[in-house]
C-alpha cells in the first residue's frame, strides 16, 4: 500500500515537473467594481484559484505591476491621492501556478475623486500646454497653438481657414484621457469663443462651430455660439441619461471666402455641477 502510495506521488511529481498542468489559474478583480470612483487609500482584491495551486498574484495599475501576492487574501493597498481628480485607471491581475501557467482577470476602470481642485474634468483646458491633451481631426493643419488675444493666460486654440475659400470639416477633441460622465447627474459646460471672417457671402449661417459631447455613440450639443470677433462666453447644463466615456469636440464645418477667417476657443470647463 505504502508503495503505491509513494509510485501515485511520484508520478503526480513527474507531472507537473514535465508541465503536465496546463490548466491556468482562474482569478478576478473583487474589490473595487468596475466604474467605481474611488478616494483616498484602495483596497484592491484578487480571488484566484487554480486545479493545482496559485503560486502567486500580481496587480496591475495601468498596465505596470505594482505588487506581487503570494498567499491569500489576495490584496493590495492603493494611494490615490496623488493622482488628480477625475482621471481614469485600469486595474487587472495576473495569477501563476507553479507551472508558470498564467491567468489574466479582466480590466476594470475606475475614477479617482478625491474632491481637490476645481472639479473640471477638461486637461488643459486653457490651451496653456499648446494641444496636448487635444486632437484636431479631419484638417488636422488648421488648428494651431495661438499666443493672438487669447481669452486668458496666454495662449488659445485657433483654426485658420487654408487658403482660398470652401467648404471645411474641421474639429477638435479631447485625446490621450477618459471624461469619464456619470449617468442623470448634471453637468456644466462652458468655454469662450470668438469668431472672425466666418460670413459666407451667400449664407451666413453655414460656418458653425458647435460644441457638442459625444456619450457612447450619443450627441449631446452645447448652445452654437452666434459668429463675434469678440470673445462670447458659452455656458449651459447637460444630464446624460447612461455612464460612459465622454468625447468633447468642438466640430467645425462650413464655408468660408476668405483665408483671414478663424475660429478660436479657449477656458473649456466641463464638471459636475
Ligand atoms: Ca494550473
Ligand atoms: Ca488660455
Amino acid at each position: 500500500m505504502k508503495k503505491i502510495c509513494r509510485v501515485t506521488i511520484i508520478c503526480a511529481m513527474l507531472w507537473i515537473s514535465c508541465g503536465g498542468d496546463k490548466e491556468p489559474p482562474d482569478v478576478q478583480i473583487t474589490n473595487p467594481a468596475n466604474n467605481a470612483v474611488v478616494s483616498g487609500t484602495v483596497n484592491i482584491t484578487a480571488d484566484a484559484t487554480d486545479n493545482i495551486g496559485v503560486e502567486k498574484l500580481e496587480f496591475y495599475i495601468d498596465g505596470i505591476a505594482v505588487s506581487t501576492a503570494t498567499s491569500e487574501p489576495y490584496s493590495y493597498s492603493w494611494t490615490t491621492t496623488s493622482l488628480q481628480d477625475s482621471s481614469s485607471h485600469t486595474i487587472y491581475a495576473k495569477a501563476y501556478d507553479a507551472a508558470e501557467n498564467e491567468g489574466i482577470s479582466s480590466t476594470i476602470t475606475v475614477i479617482v475623486n478625491n474632491g481637490g481642485g476645481s472639479g473640471n474634468l477638461v486637461k488643459n483646458p486653457g490651451f496653456e500646454e499648446g494641444l496636448n491633451y487635444w486632437n484636431p481631426y479631419q484638417y488636422p493643419s488648421g488648428w494651431s497653438s495661438s499666443s493672438t488675444n487669447p481669452h486668458s493666460g496666454s495662449f488659445c486654440a485657433k483654426f485658420s481657414f487654408p487658403t482660398g475659400s470652401g467648404y471645411y470639416d474641421a474639429s477638435i477633441k479631447n485625446s490621450g484621457y477618459q471624461i469619464y460622465i456619470e449617468a442623470n447627474t448634471p453637468y456644466y459646460f462652458s468655454f469662450w469663443i470668438r469668431e472672425k471672417d466666418t460670413h459666407d457671402t451667400y449664407d451666413s449661417t453655414k460656418t458653425i462651430l458647435d460644441p457638442v459631447i459625444n456619450l457612447n455613440g450619443n450627441w449631446f450639443w452645447a448652445p452654437t455660439p452666434s459668429h463675434s470677433e469678440t470673445w462670447q462666453f458659452i455656458d449651459t447644463t447637460l444630464t446624460f441619461p447612461q455612464s460612459g466615456n465622454a468625447e468633447l469636440h468642438f466640430q467645425l464645418h462650413g464655408w468660408a471666402t476668405s483665408s483671414s477667417a478663424e475660429f478660436a476657443v479657449d477656458d473649456v470647463v466641463l464638471r459636475k455641477q
